[in-house]
C-alpha cells in the first residue's frame, strides 16, 4: 500500500480566469507589497494612499509526495499601471541554482522579463499559448501590457525557493512602460532619469 500522498491527483484550471479547483492556497499582492520594484516611487505611493489596489493574485496547488515536490501556480495580473509602468509581478530568482521553471501563458498579453542580474537580459513577448523555459538563476517577472488580465501557469519544485532581495535592490535592466499609448521597453536607468 502506497502512502496517501503518492497516488495521482488531478485538478482543473480555467485558462481565462486563472481559477483552479480545488484551490488550497491564494496569495494576493497589492501595490504596497511590491512598491520597491516600480521605478516611479512617487506614483506607487500615490496609488497606495488612494486605496492600494490589487495588482495580482496567485493560486497554487502543491503536488507533494513522499519523494517529490512539484507544484502548479497560476498567476493573474490585472491590467493597470503605476505611473506609466505596467502592472507586473514582483520578480524573483530561485534560491537553488539547479532549479528551472516552465511558464505557460494562458490569457492576455505582455512580456516575460528575464534577467541574470549579472548583465544578461531577455524580454519574451507573451500571448496565449506561449511556453517559456526559465533556466536556473534567471530572475523572472511577468508584465501585463494589455487591457485584460494576464494569466499564466508556472510549473516548478517547491524546494526551488524564492529570493526577492536582489531584484528589489537592483531592478531589471529594462522596464515596460506606456509611451504614446503603446507599450515599450526601455532601459531602467533611462526611465529613472525621466
Ligand atoms: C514560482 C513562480 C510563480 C510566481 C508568481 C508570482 O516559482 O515563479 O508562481 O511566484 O508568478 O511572482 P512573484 O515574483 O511575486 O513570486
Ligand atoms: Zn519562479
Amino acid at each position: 500500500m502506497l502512502p496517501e500522498t503518492d497516488y495521482p491527483i488531478s485538478i482543473t484550471l480555467e485558462a481565462a480566469s486563472g481559477l483552479i479547483h480545488p484551490c488550497p492556497n491564494l496569495v494576493e499582492r497589492h501595490v504596497s507589497d511590491l512598491k520597491a520594484v516600480f521605478y516611479d516611487q512617487s506614483a506607487a505611493q500615490r496609488l497606495i494612499s488612494a486605496g492600494d489596489p490589487l495588482v495580482y493574485e496567485i493560486r497554487y496547488y502543491p503536488f507533494v509526495t513522499s519523494k517529490s515536490d512539484m507544484a502548479i501556480a497560476v498567476t493573474r495580473i490585472l491590467p493597470g499601471t503605476v505611473g506609466d509602468e505596467f502592472f507586473m509581478s514582483k520578480g524573483h530568482q530561485h534560491a537553488r541554482d539547479d532549479q528551472a521553471e516552465i511558464y505557460y501563458c494562458l490569457a492576455g498579453e505582455g512580456y516575460l522579463l528575464l534577467d541574470t542580474l549579472e548583465g544578461d537580459f531577455r524580454a519574451e513577448p507573451w500571448k496565449p499559448g506561449v511556453v517559456t523555459h526559465i533556466p536556473p538563476m534567471w530572475a523572472h517577472r511577468a508584465v501585463n501590457t494589455g487591457h485584460e488580465a494576464l494569466v499564466y501557469a508556472g510549473f516548478y519544485h517547491l524546494s526551488a525557493g524564492h529570493v526577492y532581495d536582489r531584484v528589489e535592490q537592483q531592478g531589471f535592466a529594462q522596464v515596460a512602460v506606456r509611451r504614446g499609448g503603446l507599450p515599450v521597453l526601455m532601459d531602467r536607468q533611462q526611465a529613472l532619469q525621466g
